[in-house]
Order: C-alpha cells, then sequence, then structure tokens
C-alpha cells in the first residue's frame, strides 16, 4: 500500500491498523479498493469520481439518508451498505480535490458479472424489486439528482450529436454505421421521458444503475443480501431500473464482447428478471407493467448511445482497458437492442404473462 493511502486510511474509524490495501472490483467509475486491518477487518475504500458526481457531498447525504431508511426495514445487518465515518465524525473525507469513503466490506458475499443460472438472475430481481419496494415510502424530494439528466434518453441524445458534431478525435468516419442506427431511433427512444414529463410514468426512488455486479449475493445460498453501488439513487422511472438489469443480465454475452454473434437477449432471462421483479415489487401501475419491454429497450440504446458518445469524445467517462473498448461496448448494446426488436411480440407476451 502507498504511504498516501495509509494516511487516507488512518482518517477513518477502522477497527484496526491497515495492513494492505489493492485496488478491487470491474467498476467503470470509482476507484475501488479492499483494504485488510491487522484485525483482520476488511472494508472497501473508494475514491469517488468527483468529475462524474459532481456534488459528492449531496450523493453521501443521498446514501446516508437512504441505507438509514433501509436499515430500519431490513433484519439482516448485512443486508444494506454500511458507510464507516471519519475519526471526525463525517460521511466522507475530502483530500484535495479527492473525496473519499469507506463502507463496510459484506463478507460472505459475491458480486456476479453474468448469472451462473436463471436463479440467479431472479435473485438479482428479487433484490432490486425489493430495494425499490422499500423505498416506496421514502420521501423522494429529499434526494438530490446526482447526475442531472441521468437517465434522460432525450437528452443523452443532444449529447450525442453535440460530440457527433465536434467529432474530436476524428474517429466518426469509421462507425457511421452505430451512427445511423442511433440516429434511426431518436424519436422512439424519447417515449419514456416524454411520458415521464407528462406524469403518465411516476418519479420513484430508483437505483438507476441496475447491473447484476451492483448487488452482492450470499456466497453460501446465492440467495439477495445487499445491494451497493449507491452513487446513483435518485428520482427515476422502475422501468429504469428494470430496463438496465435486462440490458446487462439478461444478454448472453460480456458488455464489452467482440465476437457480436454471441450477443443475444436471452427470452427465458427476460421471463425470469420479470417474474422476480414484479413479484418483489408491487406498486407497479398498469402503465409501468405494459411499458417493461421499452424500459428494456432504451436502457439498451440508451446506454450504447453513451458508450459511443464516449468513444467518439475521446473515452473519458467510462474506464478503458484496450483501444476500442467503448466502441465494443456500443456494439453489443446495439445488437441487443437489434435483438430485442426481433423478439418485440414475445418480450410483451410475456410481460402479459408475468404480470397478470
Ligand atoms: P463502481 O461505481 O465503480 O461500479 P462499486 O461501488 O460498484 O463501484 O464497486 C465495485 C465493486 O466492488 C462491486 O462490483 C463489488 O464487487 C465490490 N464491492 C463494492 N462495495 C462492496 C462491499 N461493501 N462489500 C463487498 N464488495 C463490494
Ligand atoms: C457504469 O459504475 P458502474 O460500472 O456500475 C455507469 C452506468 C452504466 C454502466 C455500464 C454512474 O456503472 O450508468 O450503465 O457503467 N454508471 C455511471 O456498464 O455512469
Ligand atoms: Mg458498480
Amino acid at each position: 500500500m502507498t504511504a498516501k493511502l495509509h494516511e487516507l486510511l488512518k482518517k477513518f474509524a477502522l477497527e484496526g491498523e491497515p495492513v494492505s490495501c489493492e485496488r478491487y472490483g470491474f467498476g467503470h467509475i470509482n476507484e475501488t479498493y479492499l483494504t485488510v486491518t491487522d484485525t483482520g477487518r476488511r472494508y472497501i475504500f473508494q475514491r469517488i469520481n468527483h468529475h462524474v458526481f459532481q456534488d459528492v457531498p449531496g450523493l453521501m447525504n443521498n446514501i446516508y439518508l437512504v441505507t438509514t431508511h433501509l436499515k430500519e426495514r431490513t433484519e439482516n445487518p448485512n443486508g444494506v451498505m454500511t458507510v464507516v465515518p471519519t475519526l471526525d465524525g463525517q460521511i466522507f473525507l475530502k483530500d484535495g480535490e479527492n473525496f473519499w469513503r469507506v463502507y463496510d466490506f459484506v463478507e460472505g458475499s459475491v458480486a456476479l458479472q453474468l448469472p451462473r443460472n436463471e436463479q440467479d438472475f431472479y435473485e438479482s430481481a428479487i433484490a432490486f424489486g425489493d430495494f425499490q419496494g422499500k423505498l416506496a415510502d421514502f420521501p423522494v424530494e429529499k434526494l438530490v439528482e446526482t447526475i442531472p439528466n441521468f437517465h434522460n434518453t432525450v437528452d443523452r441524445y443532444r449529447i450525442f450529436k453535440e460530440v457527433l458534431a465536434k467529432d474530436p478525435m476524428g474517429r466518426a468516419k469509421e462507425v457511421q454505421e452505430e451512427i445511423d442506427f442511433v440516429l434511426s431511433h431518436e424519436e422512439e427512444m424519447g417515449t419514456l421521458q416524454r411520458m415521464r414529463d407528462s406524469g403518465e410514468l411516476p418519479s420513484r426512488v430508483t437505483h438507476n444503475d441496475t447491473k447484476l455486479n451492483n448487488v452482492l449475493l450470499d456466497a453460501q445460498t446465492y440467495k439477495p443480501l445487499c445491494v451497493i453501488d449507491l452513487d446513483t439513487v435518485m428520482p427515476g422511472l422502475s422501468l429504469y431500473d428494470f430496463g438496465d438489469s435486462i440490458r446487462f443480465g439478461a444478454a448472453t454475452a460480456a458488455e464489452d464482447e467482440k465476437d457480436l454473434s454471441k450477443m443475444e437477449m436471452s427470452l427465458d432471462l427476460f421471463r425470469t428478471y420479470t417474474r422476480g421483479f414484479v413479484t418483489a415489487c408491487k406498486t407497479l401501475t398498469g402503465k409501468e407493467l405494459e411499458m417493461l419491454p421499452m424500459g428494456a429497450k432504451t436502457m439498451t440504446m440508451e446506454c450504447g448511445v453513451r458508450f459511443l458518445t464516449d468513444y467518439l469524445d475521446g473515452d473519458h467517462y467510462f474506464a478503458v482497458h484496450r483501444e476500442g473498448h467503448n466502441l465494443d461496448r456500443a456494439r453489443t448494446q446495439f445488437k441487443l437492442v437489434r435483438d430485442m426488436e426481433k423478439k418485440w411480440d414475445d418480450m410483451k407476451k410475456i410481460v402479459a404473462e408475468e404480470s397478470k
């Protein structure tokens, strides 16, 4: 561990003396470390990405409020993230321009990059559905928007077109096919935002980043344990949470798979997740249920648009580990959208059957 990391860790109310601190996990946004102390206690130590999250105090206050609310409704102490304060009682540490925080490590847990089987995916649906259900009575106006317009797909298109017009890296000419695909879907992809604006779909407290690896499952039983990565918890649509889970977890290949022939949306996994989500979250309206397939398609397209925007812009937002990484990610998302279009009638039928 570097002397700097040690110095920072010493400012938190840890049990014992930190003896190691290593990079951890597969997140694209924060810098995550696993730290161990001489008593064997383990902690997650993170540098919060303040370029992405411009109001870190507001974000940490959201997390504090939401975890406090969830703890009152959760029996298992490992079932909710626990923020470890600094020695002077703050929920994060400011060091120069950087922001750091510590969470208790949730022992006996696993985060999956892909479901091993349908049951894993079902359990994640229960976890995220339950999360939303438990927050249904949380006063949504107390939360700040940690990233304004995060799932405003109309605004994501606006930013895409702005970057495309500048084309700062000169990359647009290589990806004309992808650009055309994005633009040909613009009108349809604004549907949910228009329904949110008109009040047809209700604003709820949502997680907004419901990838499978943002829920910890019990390492023994593979039952849901704890929903993590709470940075984007804020007002949103239930369809964002449903859709983002399908985008990531009902896919038959990794988000950055290069061989697009491997990438499909599994209708079986779609059915499994739908069943879990509607079972755990009883508050969905008829309109929300009807729009679930559109939630899946919109979140997938939006994520593809974000990856492609970042590729055109020079890869400033998502962590990249190889050349063309964001382009590969964008392509998998577009392949998924095309596959959903082929399977659209089946997706609607499944939702109708599972929400009876
Ligand atoms: P990012 O925003 O970059 O995705 P996350 O908060 O999701 O960062 O953390 C990255 C990874 O670290 C997670 O996917 C998970 O594997 C692991 N992780 C995060 N918090 C905990 C925790 N409290 N206990 C155990 N593992 C954790
Ligand atoms: C980011 O932080 P992480 O890796 O869980 C991103 C999500 C994207 C996802 C794509 C704050 O999630 O919106 O869907 O990558 N989070 C943020 O993998 O932008
Ligand atoms: Mg994460």
